[in-house]
């Protein structure tokens, strides 16, 4: 049974058994709900670059740090639909567009977007967006064009949000969560790791999570990837040991969501990751590069799942294929 009234007090006792105990109940819960061979592959893209007005202290995308990215502006649709189409050759089932945005307006880009979106829809992959704040018109719009899931993270816990970002509020974030809900769209939320937060901070994000009205059906926990001339660049690599608690305490508060092992994997050995796979993780992002910064590339990933014995995972849910929907299996 899926529960949305966990406590503060159980996440935080569960979050705390001794981690191989962890490891053990989150892998049984695991396999309860998923196929422990199938990860799910998911490709981003970056599609409009830097220059955003937001203050979010870990991101090398603000324009009031200065960092190594290079503003552009929004691609064209074509080579848009030729990434998703690379991504697709190389074994990806979701391929994820994201804009620099604080949010979305209504204009020319907007309805470029939403020909992305009908674009990458058509190929038969999971169509994802991560664009900033919505409007529940805006949300419908991307609905209707074929959008399957939007992204927008809490990032922490209400309490710690402040010390990281000031040109928004946490119930801005929940309210768009809401609209993508409303509008029958895939949730996909989560947060960051590794940002000076506490143990508190990582329950409380985890909490606010698991009692939304109905589970975020996939959550991405990033570990910081801190960039040269944003505010978080001196912060420590977050532990293996810290990924394996969120990924697994995630994992049992909300068993048949997917747990995806976000940002960080390019500083984690292929015995970490097996770590985060077996405490619970069952989707990663996959490519040379995740927005701006360097991720494994797919030779890397191709020796990872060979030497775990696992695969990716096909577009779509079972119900959805059976119900007619297309879908394609890409082998790696
Ligand atoms: N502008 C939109 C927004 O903020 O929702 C979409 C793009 S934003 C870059 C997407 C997410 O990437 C952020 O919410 C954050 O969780 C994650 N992210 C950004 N920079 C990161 C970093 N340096 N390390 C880890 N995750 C990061
Ligand atoms: C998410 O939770 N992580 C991804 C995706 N959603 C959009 C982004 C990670 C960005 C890491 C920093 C960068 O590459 O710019
Ligand atoms: Fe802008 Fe999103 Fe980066 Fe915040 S996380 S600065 S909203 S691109």
């Amino acid at each position: 049974m899926l529960r949305t009234d966990w406590t503060r007090a159980e996440i935080t006792a569960i979050y705390n058994v001794p981690v191989l105990d962890l490891i053990y109940q989150a892998a049984t819960v695991h396999r309860q709900h998923h196929d422990p061979q199938e990860v799910q592959v998911c490709t981003l893209l970056s599609v409009k670059t830097g220059g955003c007005p937001e203050d979010c202290a870990y991101c090398p995308q603000a324009a009031r740090y200065h960092t190594h990215v290079k503003v552009h502006k929004l691609m064209d649709v074509d080579e848009v639909l030729d990434a998703a189409n690379r991504a697709k050759e190389s074994g990806s089932s979701r391929f994820c567009m994201g804009a620099a945005w604080r949010e979305v307006r209504d204009n020319r880009d907007f309805d470029k977007v939403l020909d992305m979106v009908r674009g990458v829809n058509q190929m038969g992959l999971e169509v994802c967006c991560t664009l900033g704040m919505l409007t529940d018109s805006q949300a419908q719009k991307l609905k209707d064009a074929g959008l399957y899931a939007y992204n927008h993270n809490l990032d922490t816990s209400k309490e710690f949000y402040g010390d990281i970002i000031s040109t928004r509020t946490y119930d801005d974030r929940l309210d768009t969560l809401g609209h993508v809900r409303q509008a029958g769209i895939s949730v996909c939320s989560g947060g960051i790791i590794g940002m000076g937060e506490s143990h508190n901070d990582r329950i409380g994000m985890l909490l606010t999570l698991a009692t939304l009205p109905q589970h975020p059906e996939s959550v991405p926990v990033n570990a910081l990837v801190p960039v040269e001339g944003t505010p978080l660049e001196d912060q420590e690599r977050v532990s293996v040991w810290g990924m394996v608690r969120m990924i697994a305490t995630a994992r049992i508060i909300m068993p048949t969501a997917m747990v995806r092992l976000s940002a960080g994997r390019i500083r984690m050995n292929t015995e970490e990751q097996a770590l985060c796979f077996l405490a619970g993780a069952n989707s990663i992002f996959a490519g040379d590069k995740l927005l701006t910064t360097p991720n494994p590339d797919v030779d890397a990933d191709a020796q990872l799942f060979q030497t775990l014995n696992i695969r990716p995972k096909a577009a779509f849910s079972q119900k959805e294929r059976q119900k007619g929907v297309r879908f394609e299996l890409i082998p790696v």
